[in-house]
């Protein structure tokens, strides 16, 4: 069985970060191992939440493991805290990289073209130098844009999002997915760009006009659990976008509206059948 490392906050209520990233990658089959960033009370996008900084343990974690000689088949950061923790990132990265593994970041910051509430350009620099150490990126239109310099818009076309994917190439990481984009109307998904195949790719699935909390996550965790079973970055894209919009379209349907975060609980066997 391939075990991954998957580094991200812990939100206790709300459902995003670890609290999506252990439940679907553990069901996937993948053995998921997890170092806390911070314990929130839930994700920010409640009123008064409170964190607890976990900074000051990773790096007696990352000994502990060291010391045991544990390995990881792949290492998965999400939502991270503080520009310093990203810091640490890369040191852990480089301990535990080995042949066959692949680092997988998605730079979790922004959103519908704002910075979410903990976050300022320090901490956009920060990851921009986090995905130079990446295998694979998987921002959002807002992130990239942050981290390129590049203009957001809401409204664009391929050359836009081919001008963002050479720019995040430029980066550093061999493998760089743009997210939530939308190549013509009624449509959305990603875009990827391989820079050692000098190779584009395109999945575009129905819009659904809702958006929910965590499901950034529940992308990046399918596709990384996907990526663990043996699928290539673009079957794992696409298993993974089709999943976050079939979880979407049924959370939908759930006469309570839940608001803060999507029922992937109800969806896993779907996306179990897919591998
Ligand atoms: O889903 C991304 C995410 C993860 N963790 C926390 C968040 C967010 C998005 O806002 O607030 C704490």
């Amino acid at each position: 069985m391939k075990r991954v490392l998957t580094i991200q906050d812990i939100s206790c209520l709300g459902k995003c970060s670890l609290t999506i990233a252990l439940p679907v990658i553990s069901a996937m089959g993948v053995e998921t191992v997890i170092l806390p960033t911070a314990v929130l009370s839930t994700h920010t996008m409640f009123k008064n939440f409170t964190v607890k900084d976990l900074s000051d343990q990773i790096e007696p974690i990352k000994n502990h493991w060291l010391s045991e000689n544990v390995e990881f088949d792949a290492i998965y950061t999400g939502y991270l805290g503080t520009a310093e923790q990203i810091d640490q990132m890369k040191e852990l990265f480089r301990d535990f990289r080995k042949d066959g593994s692949f680092v997988f970041v998605d730079p979790v910051m922004a959103d519908n073209g704002k910075l979410y509430p903990a976050f300022d350009m320090d901490y956009v620099k920060k990851n921009a130098e986090l995905c130079a150490e990446a295998d694979i990126i998987v921002p959002n239109i807002t992130e990239a844009a942050f981290m390129t310099g590049m203009e957001y818009r809401e409204e664009y076309d391929e050359s836009y999002i081919k001008e963002m994917l050479g720019k995040l190439n430029e980066l550093g990481a061999k493998i760089s997915v743009l997210t939530g984009v939308s190549l013509s109307p009624g449509k959305t998904g990603v875009m990827g760009y391989d820079r050692e195949a000098d190779d584009y790719y395109i999945y575009q699935n129905d819009r659904i006009d809702a958006s929910y909390h965590g499901t950034g996550d529940l992308f990046s965790s399918s596709c990384v659990g996907a990526m663990l079973r043996g699928k290539t970055w673009q079957e794992a894209m696409q298993i993974a976008a089709d999943y976050t919009a079939y979880t979407i379209s049924e959370t939908l349907k759930n006469p309570a509206k839940p608001w803060y975060g999507v029922d992937f609980e109800a969806t896993l066997p779907e996306l179990i059948n897919k591998l």
